[in-house]
C-alpha cells in the first residue's frame, strides 16, 4: 500500500509488488502535497510486530488501518485487533479509516460486507457479555460450566466472523448501531492496482489540514 502510494506520488516509484516481503518493524515514506507533506510509518501486522505499535500512538495525527478483505478465516482477529487500536486512549481524537484491500481479487469482500463483517463481531462480543450473565439458567447448555460456554461462543464467532452461511446476521440486537462505528470510515482500495488510493490519500489530507486548523 505504501509502495503504491509512493509510486502514484513521488517522481521515484516504490518498490513493485513482487519485490515486498512481510513488514518487519516499519517502512516509512513521504510524499508531497500541496501545502502539505504526509509521513507515513508503515507498522509491520504480524502478531510480534503488533507490540511496537503503542510507541507511534503519541505521535501521529492519523490511524489507516488495511484490512486484508480476502482473508476470511482471519477476519475474526483482525476485528480484535482493530477494536484495541479503536480503543487505544491515545488514539481517541485521531482520524481512523479503514481500508478494505484486494478490492481487485473477485473473492473480496466489499466495503459493505467489510462494515457488517466488524457490526457482527461487535454484536456477538455483546451478545456474549450480557449473555455471560445469564447463561446458567439455560437447558441446553446445564452442566457445561460457563468457562465452556464462553469457549463455545467464542469458537464459533472464530469461525464464522458473527455471519452465517448464507450471508446473514447470525446476531441481530435489533438497532443502536455503535456510534463509533457509525462514523467510522471505511473504503476499498487495491494497494495492487491503485484503485481507491487516491481517495484514501485525499481523505488524509483533508483530515489532517482541519485537524490543524483548529
Ligand atoms: N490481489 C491483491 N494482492 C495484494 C494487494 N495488496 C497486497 N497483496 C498481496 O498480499 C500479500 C501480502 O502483502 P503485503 O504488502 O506484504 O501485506 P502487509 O499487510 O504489508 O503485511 P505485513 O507487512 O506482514 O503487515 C502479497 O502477496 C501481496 O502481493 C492487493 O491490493 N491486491
Ligand atoms: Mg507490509
Amino acid at each position: 500500500m505504501l509502495e503504491k502510494i509512493k509510486t502514484m506520488y513521488n517522481p521515484t516509484p516504490g518498490m513493485p509488488p513482487e519485490k515486498i516481503g512481510p513488514t518487519v518493524g516499519q517502512n516509512i515514506g513521504k510524499i508531497t502535497l500541496p501545502s502539505t507533506e504526509l509521513r507515513f510509518f508503515d507498522l509491520g501486522g504480524q502478531r510480534d510486530i503488533r507490540s511496537i505499535w503503542p510507541k507511534y500512538y503519541d505521535e501521529c495525527h492519523a490511524v489507516v488501518f488495511v484490512v486484508d478483505a480476502c482473508d476470511q478465516a482471519r477476519l475474526t482477529e483482525n476485528w480484535q485487533v482493530f477494536d484495541e487500536v479503536l480503543n487505544s486512549p491515545r488514539l481517541l481524537n485521531l482520524p481512523l479509516l479503514l481500508l478494505a484491500n484486494k478490492q481487485d481479487n473477485p473473492t473480496s469482500l466489499s466495503v459493505a460486507e467489510i462494515r457488517e463483517s466488524f457490526d457482527a463481531w461487535q454484536r456477538a462480543r455483546s451478545n456474549r457479555d450480557t449473555e455471560d450473565d445469564e447463561i446458567t439458567n439455560k437447558p441446553k447448555d446445564k452442566g457445561k460450566g460457563k468457562a465452556k460456554i464462553q469457549e463455545d461462543r467464542e469458537d464459533r464467532a472464530e469461525r464464522t466472523g458473527g455471519i452465517q452461511k448464507d450471508g446473514t446476521k447470525e446476531w441481530d440486537d435489533g438497532g443502536a448501531k455503535d456510534e463509533r462505528m457509525a462514523s467510522l470510515d471505511v473504503m476499498g482500495v487495491s494497494a495492487l492496482e491503485g484503485t481507491g488510493v487516491r481517495d484514501a490519500v485525499n481523505w488524509l489530507y483533508i483530515r489532517v489540514q482541519n485537524a490543524r486548523k483548529m
